[in-house]
């Protein structure tokens, strides 16, 4: 093939890649959030569902591949029901859907010492209860999935029963799945520590695969990128995932130490890519379901301005890792020649996509710079100018 031809059809690759790419953002990141050390306020953050939508519609605009808004029950449908009708008005003013469904089972004072797996048997009724409410919400919306974070565990050997503990989150979950409808999944999220830190009830990959083994067909399991310990071969549990038809989606964040949710990919984007390729080389019936859903606490930055840098970077990443010539990249790996192989994975790493991605907004008419036209727009300075009178007016009408 010519130069020319070869570049031609890393385009087709890339633009292919780019029409079906679509990553879910997340409601609470684009409210105020901090650490247990204190919140630092900005003005532009969003504190109704009315904000959220409005920040995740004009994030959808600026890059078009973010139309579905992931809701969380107690922060953005309180009162346990969807008021319908109004999440439907905010759907259409905004041109974004309501996404995947986050119960909360770690807020409430009931929980101190577990949801799911508390040794009392109310407060899992409690817990179950909200499941279903859940449930029932994410059936009134026609939304699919059903995020479930839990962060049960102890904090002290010999405190609980690790082993009893299991029992009770099989019966709650099996309960839960079985008031799902054939739409629906319930999406079982693991995390090696925090709030807990001696031990946490879904720890990993292989508690999570056996839960949702277990309670039913429509269980599956969530990576959270971030919630792995440093030097865990993660494209390596997506691949197992991918191979036992287990793998629903995503939590993408990066990372330095913990769970410190950061922008996708600011220090690691090498990783980023090689999940991504792990799901590119599984046959596609394995991987149509997958849900990308990003899930971040925008502490310090910009929230409008970190999840478009977000949802770009995806699109690079993801980008790149279509690039790969995976049949080539299949004999060597076949033959055994490491630098060759090592050197064609690595070429499509380190080809800057920007300009062909560039190209592509363009010929979707899409801003050809997301992150710039938002400046451009002036959309960060009105919602803050507008949320702090607001704020201003909310507390003095207080006093
Ligand atoms: C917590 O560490 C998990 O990442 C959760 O997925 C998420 O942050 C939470 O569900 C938001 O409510
Ligand atoms: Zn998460
Ligand atoms: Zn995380
Ligand atoms: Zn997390």
């Amino acid at each position: 093939m010519t130069k020319n031809g070869a570049t031609q059809s890393k385009q087709d690759k890339i633009w292919e890649a780019l029409d079906r790419f679509r990553i879910e953002i997340p409601s609470w990141g684009f409210a105020n959030t901090g650490t247990r050390f204190g919140k630092f306020v900005q003005h532009a953050a969003a504190t109704s569902i009315e904000e959220k939508f409005a920040d995740a519609g004009e994030v959808n605009r600026l890059t078009g591949a973010s139309p579905t808004v992931a809701l969380h029950v107690l922060w953005d449908v309180p009162n346990g029901t969807a008021d319908v009708e109004k999440i439907r008005a905010l759907e259409k003013q905004h041109g974004v859907k309501s996404g995947s469904i986050n119960p909360n089972l770690f807020q409430s004072q009931e929980y101190k010492f577990g949801s799911i797996a508390n040794p009392s048997a109310e407060v899992r009724k409690v817990a179950l209860g909200h499941l279903l409410e859940s449930v029932e919400i994410g059936r009134a919306l026609g939304t699919r999935d059903l995020s479930i974070w839990v962060s049960d565990g102890s904090n002290y050997p010999g405190t609980q029963s690790i082993s009893r503990r299991i029992g009770w989150m099989e019966e709650v979950l099996g309960a839960m799945h079985a008031a799902t409808s054939e739409g629906q999944r319930l999406l079982i999220e693991y995390k090696p520590f925090e709030p807990a830190f001696y031990h946490t009830d879904i720890a990993d990959w292989g508690m999570a695969l056996h839960l949702a083994q277990k309670v039913g067909p429509r269980a599956k399991v969530l990576v959270d990128t971030g919630h792995h310990y440093p030097g865990t071969n993660i494209e390596q549990i997506v691949a197992w995932l991918l191979y036992v038809d287990a793998l629903g989606g995503f939590h993408f964040n990066d990372r330095k130490y913990a769970d410190d949710d950061l922008t996708l990919g600011s220090i690691d984007p090498y990783q980023v890519f090689r999940i991504f390729h792990e799901i590119l080389s599984a046959p596609a019936a394995a991987t149509e379901g997958i849900a990308y859903m990003i899930d971040q606490s925008h502490n310090l930055k910009g929230k409008m301005e970190a999840m478009v840098q977000s949802v770009v970077t995806a699109q690079e990443l993801f980008a790149r890792a279509a690039m790969i010539d995976r049949e080539a990249l299949t004999v060597l790996q076949d033959e055994c020649r490491l630098i060759e192989a090592e050197e064609l994975f690595r070429d499509s790493f380190w080809t800057d996509v920007r300009p062909m991605v560039r190209a592509w907004r363009e010929a979707r008419g899409l801003p050809a710079d997301p992150l710039q036209q938002l400046r451009d727009s002036g959309y960060v300075d009105r919602i803050a100018r507008e949320r702090a009178q607001r704020n201003r007016s909310a507390v003095s009408s207080y006093a």
